[in-house]
């Protein structure tokens, strides 16, 4: 390295080195071996402008290797973004700083998305790489056309959703994906061989990608490799050969760097040993200076890009404005006049068909279950290798590059992905959708075979605890529509829902109509609703969702022949319902002494509204394979058992 860009990364090494030491934890080691690599990349090729952190234009670059968050706060404070301050990296890892222990996702602070959780930043990259090319598509190349760079470790790529996002990159031939891999040999139980011995270079080649070798502290080496893969023909992966924890005359090369403060005596000695006669946080006013001017340099080319833009401006305005609201009025109102017994799947695709036709940011997919989850209509277009024209994705079967990926889509700029599987892989997706939620991302999860009622796959395919566990993250919405009215309020709520993501759970049986008129409101807005009852006066209240509602309806008319009069509310979403009123939610489930609840998966999320008293109708095991409806009478969820059930409840 020249002495000039020495400086520049130095200046990287000591604001972490120093950070993680007053903070007392932390990760020296990933951004004193990255340092020089990045300031190469930063000086030389990034494009970004540190004045306008939302540009939609910018590079983007993702720090997957999490840990390593402040590589990614130096930078940002070093190249004067106003997101983070000197105090605030004094404030690493303290409450309410921006710099958070692992970065979180903040708009308009070149915090670009949450890491942390090792590999998923790789598939957001994937996204991102993926979003510029479909828009690249529709506002041409004048408006669209910029890298994305992801910094991933060896924790990164050991982790299987690097496999499935790196493999779906190579496949597409997503050209503007550049990985630095921070190929160290190091991770947290100590040198790499302990547990790894894949072919890196073969590992990549084989999913397509172009794979280049540089000593990570080489600057000739970085900046060639670099300039090689702004040209490439196929996504690139830079190998870095670093030293963990560079500069450390004890801690260097070894797991001791990963992820613990220095102590003070080491931080001498790496002072020492890299020239740096600076006080902690004191930054000699010439490197600062030249740290900001490598971050002015994208207010140019924004400016120049800004006279492309203003020409284009009403068709990426028009992309993004998200008119759906008529389709919606006009498919309701046909739903009622032609009223069907269908899956909610396929209710589904009905309303993602009109969707599509007049919505050009919806991105679907599935991960090869298209014809199962109902997600591919008549009128989607495929996304094909180098071919980015279309608005469906095939995913293949990697649920968890898929979620990650959609992140990444909604992410880049507004685009609105969503994507499905069988409901139980809802696990191998819900470390992506645990993060949507956390980010407050628009992504939508359309999860078909929704409970026992796909019959004959039996155990290992019905959903048990899942809908349970997705109630239990917090900013998901997850809703189980009744039939094909709720169908259609439900995906209205997760489109209109701009801050949380949505799972919408969708039956593989057909269902019978619940809503028989036609009510302009969404109902399905208030989480839950009063959908009959049987008499002016009530003594029991039944709840149920999706598939069951029905069942509780039918339970009802059953307890009303015997004079037992009933009320049944239709919860759609459960956490929509507790943002109601006080009023409305006493309304809804004080009205009666006696409640009980049918839903068939786990019981344990309803007991909040039925009370301890209350009888859980629902299933807390797995499932069993065989035809659905004798699935449903082994686990009791029968008109009869239910009843039955109910009268010995209230002594009758
Ligand atoms: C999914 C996941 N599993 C485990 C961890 C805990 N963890 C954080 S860093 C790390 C080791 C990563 O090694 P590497 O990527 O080589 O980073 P380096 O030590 O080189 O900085 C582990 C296991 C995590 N953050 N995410
Ligand atoms: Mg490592």
């Amino acid at each position: 390295m020249s002495k000039k860009n020495k400086d520049l990364a130095n200046a990287i090494r000591f604001l972490s080195i120093d950070a993680v030491q007053k903070a007392n934890s932390g990760h020296p080691g990933m951004p004193m071996g990255m340092a020089d690599v990045v300031t190469i990349l930063f000086k030389y090729y990034l494009k970004f402008n540190p004045q306008n952190p939302n540009w939609i234009n910018r590079d983007r670059f993702v720090l997957s290797a999490g840990h390593g968050s402040m590589l990614l706060y130096s930078l940002l404070y070093l190249t004067g973004y106003k997101s983070i301050s000197l105090n605030d990296i004094k404030n690493f890892r303290q409450l309410n700083s921006i710099c958070a222990g692992h970065p979180e996702y903040k708009i308009n602070t070149g915090i670009e998305t949450t890491t942390g959780p090792l590999g998923q930043g790789i598939a957001n990259a994937v996204g991102f790489a993926l979003a510029e090319e479909i828009l690249k598509k529709k506002f041409g190349k004048n408006i669209l056309n910029h890298k994305t760079y992801v910094l991933a470790g060896d924790g990164c790529l050991m982790e299987g959703i690097s496999h499935e996002a790196l493999s779906l990159a190579g496949h597409l031939r997503l050209k503007n994906l550049i990985m630095l891999f921070d190929n160290n040999s190091i991770s947290i139980d100590g040198p790499t061989n302990l547990s790894v011995s894949d072919n890196y270079k073969k590992r990549f080649n084989s999913y397509g990608w172009d794979y280049l070798e540089v000593d990570g502290h080489n600057e000739k080496q970085i900046y060639n490799a670099l300039k090689k893969a702004q040209k490439a023909k196929r996504p690139t992966t830079i190998s870095c050969k670093t030293t963990i924890g560079y500069g450390s005359p004890n801690k260097s090369g070894t797991a001791s760097a990963h992820g613990s403060p220095l102590g003070k005596d080491e931080i001498n000695l790496v002072r020492k040993k890299l020239k740096w006669n600076h006080e902690p946080f004191k930054m000699p006013q010439k490197i600062l200076r030249e740290w900001k001017e490598i971050g002015l340099k994208g207010i140019k080319e924004e400016l120049k890009w800004t006279k492309y833009y203003n020409k284009k401006k009403k068709l990426v305005e028009k992309t993004f404005s998200n008119k759906f609201k008529r389709v919606f009025e006009i498919q309701k109102q046909n739903i009622i006049k032609n009223l069907e017994t269908i899956a909610t799947r396929k209710s589904s695709e009905k309303i993602l068909a009109n969707l599509t036709k007049v919505n050009n940011s919806l991105i679907g997919g599935s991960a090869d279950l298209s014809g199962s989850n109902n997600t591919k209509t008549k009128n989607h277009t495929i996304i094909k290798p180098g071919d980015f024209k279309g608005n469906y994705i095939h995913y293949g079967v990697r649920e968890h590059a898929m979620c990650g990926i959609m992140n990444g889509l909604a992410l880049h700029s507004g685009l609105i992905p969503y994507g499905g599987t069988f409901l139980i892989f809802s696990d191998y997706c819900k470390p992506s959708i645990r993060l949507s939620a956390f980010m407050k991302q628009r992504v939508i999860y359309v999860m078909s075979h929704d409970s026992i009622g796909l019959g004959e796959d039996g155990p290992t395919h019905q959903p048990i605890e899942q809908l349970s566990s997705l109630r239990s993250v917090p900013n998901l919405n997850v809703f189980r529509p009744a039939d094909e009215t709720e169908t259609l309020e439900c995906w209205q709520l997760a489109l209109e829902n701009l801050s949380s993501p949505s799972v919408l759970a969708l039956t593989r049986q057909k269902l019978e109509p619940v809503r028989k008129k036609f009510i302009k409101e969404n109902k399905c807005s208030y989480g839950a609703y009063e959908i009959s009852r049987t008499n002016n006066n009530v003594e029991l209240t039944i709840f149920a969702s999706g598939s069951e509602v029905n069942l509780a309806n039918e339970v009802s008319h059953k307890l009303a022949t015997e004079n037992i009069y009933s009320k049944v509310i239709s919860v759609p979403c459960q956490k929509l319902l507790e943002k109601q009123t006080n009023a409305y939610k006493k309304n809804i489930l004080e009205e009666t002494k006696f409640k009980i609840s049918i839903e068939a998966g786990a019981t344990n999320n309803w007991e909040k509204f039925i009370g301890k008293k209350g009888l859980a109708f629902g299933i807390d095991d797995f499932g069993k394979s065989a035809p659905y409806k004798n699935v449903y009478k082994h686990f009791g969820l029968t008109s009869e058992n239910i009843t039955k059930k109910v009268k010995e409840m209230l002594n009758k």
